[in-house]
């Protein structure tokens, strides 16, 4: 099949164009680099050190003798996208080409805004696309088990029944997302759902849970093909995050009681995930939702169940309680319905002591790089970012990083005149 991986240099994107060049199919990457200028701007290096784009192809012709084509440009540069349906005519286009980042999507009015318009306008583009060059290929679009946020009844997948007034119909989920990242997945799946129903298109929605792990049989092929791994307060998830802190010896940063509750998935499921998806399209005109995850866990929980496997490791880790830097419920009803992948066929690889000792271990020959001063959250769902991990807030820690100025600034440092800071902030303008 010709797969078109957008954003296809990111944490998922890249293993997952590696996982279908291996399996026989036609791939082609998209990617504008935003990521890694953002990175570059947040001073947010990933833990192991990644390749060019061009390179992770060169290596990955050199080791399996396979060929991944690539563009590198823009998904919100719409005459781009349509010369590459129009060259590439994809069957399946998988979807990760967004801003990946809750926190990013929280530092300020810009970078909420750039949010929004990257992810909705991308996608949008995508629709149009779709519609005019490729309108029978399937979208399988990278959403967040996050657009549901914690309602107090049971998260079905997708879709719910309600009965008013004596009429019943099927309505899609309500949607409650704890920031602007997450609101921006909202909206595409609604723009998704729309361009389904009125141009015949036809769409999976993967609503993911949190990923986790540093590896997969590919990027394991050699080192040049590794993956973008995060665990500083931005671009990095928790289970990841509390990995690298135990190795780092840093106590694990627990936002409020840690009562909140999330689903979770191993990267490899998330691959096994998307295939599936790809295998089992839908019909012209549907637009069906997955819930993509395997467990969920209280986030409380998943700091100890680290701790306890690094301190079998030899590593001394500890839990610090921080003052919680999002707007969240710490204790909730959690229960969401994950059934329609375990249908196709999908074998979970639940977290395991085996499992956690793999990631530590992975991390653990790459600690020489972890960079402590990355670790603390430092944005703030109140709008006052650049505080948070300020040392009245956050005791132990917080009063090591309120030493480091870098630490605490936010794409620029301070001390800069406005007129600097604003050509600073002008990279962007290319995402
Ligand atoms: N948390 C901590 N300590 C940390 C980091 C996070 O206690 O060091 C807490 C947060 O407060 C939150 C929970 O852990 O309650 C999850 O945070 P996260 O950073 O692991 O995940 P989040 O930013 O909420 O979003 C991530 C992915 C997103 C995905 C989503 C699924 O970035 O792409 O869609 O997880 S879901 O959790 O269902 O929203």
């Amino acid at each position: 099949m010709r797969i078109l991986v957008l954003g296809g240099d990111g944490y998922l994107g890249w293993p997952a164009a590696m996982y279908f060049s291996a399996r026989d199919h036609e791939v082609a990457v998209l990617d504008n680099f935003a990521k890694r200028n953002w990175e570059l701007e947040l001073n947010a290096q990933p833990l192991i050190p990644i390749s060019t784009l061009q390179e992770r192809v060169h290596t990955w012709k050199e080791v399996t003798k396979r060929h991944i084509s690539y563009v590198v440009g823009d998904l919100c540069d719409y005459e781009l996208v349509r010369m590459v349906l129009r060259r590439f005519r994809p069957e399946a286009i998988a979807h990760f080409g967004e801003q990946p980042s809750a926190p990013f999507s929280m530092i300020d009015q810009r970078r909420s805004v750039l949010t929004e318009v990257n992810n909705i306008a991308g996608t949008l583009n995508i629709l149009w696309a779709m519609h005019e060059i490729v309108p029978a290929a399937h979208l399988v679009k990278l959403g967040s088990m996050g657009e549901y946020g914690t309602p107090n009844i049971d998260i079905e997948e997708g879709f719910i029944e309600i009965e008013y007034h004596g009429r019943k119909g099927v309505f899609p989920f309500p949607k409650q997302p704890l920031s602007f990242y997450h609101l921006s997945k909202v909206h595409d799946s609604h723009n998704i759902m729309f361009a389904c129903g009125v141009w015949k298109l036809r769409s999976t929605d993967l609503h993911q849970g949190i990923v986790y792990g540093v590896a997969t049989d590919e990027t394991e092929l050699d080192s040049r093909l590794a993956t973008s791994f995060h665990y500083d307060g931005i671009f990095g998830t928790s289970l990841n995050r509390f990995c690298v802190q135990a190795v780092a010896g840093v106590p694990l940063t627990l936002y409020g009681t840690g009562g909140q509750t999330r689903p979770f998935l191993n990267i490899r499921d998330t691959l096994r995930c998307v295939e599936l998806a790809i295998l089992n399209p839908p019909q012209a005109g549907e637009y069906r939702v997955f819930n993509q995850f395997t467990q969920t866990f209280s986030i409380s929980e998943i700091a100890e169940t680290v701790r306890a496997q690094a301190q079998k490791l030899g590593f001394a880790a500890t839990i610090e309680h921080l003052p919680n830097p999002r707007v969240e419920e710490e204790e909730h009803h959690y229960c969401a319905r994950h059934q329609k992948l375990l249908d196709l066929g999908l074998q979970p690889r639940l977290l395991s002591d085996v499992l956690l000792d793999s990631i530590l271990v992975a991390i653990r020959n790459h600690a020489y790089r972890i960079r402590r001063e990355s670790i603390l959250p430092r944005v703030q769902w109140d709008g006052a970012s650049g505080e948070a991990g300020s040392a009245n807030e956050t005791g132990q820690l917080g009063q090591r990083a309120a030493t480091d100025n870098s630490f605490l600034s936010v794409g620029y440092s301070f001390e800069r005149e406005p007129a600097q800071r604003s050509s600073l902030m002008g990279c962007e303008s290319s995402s």
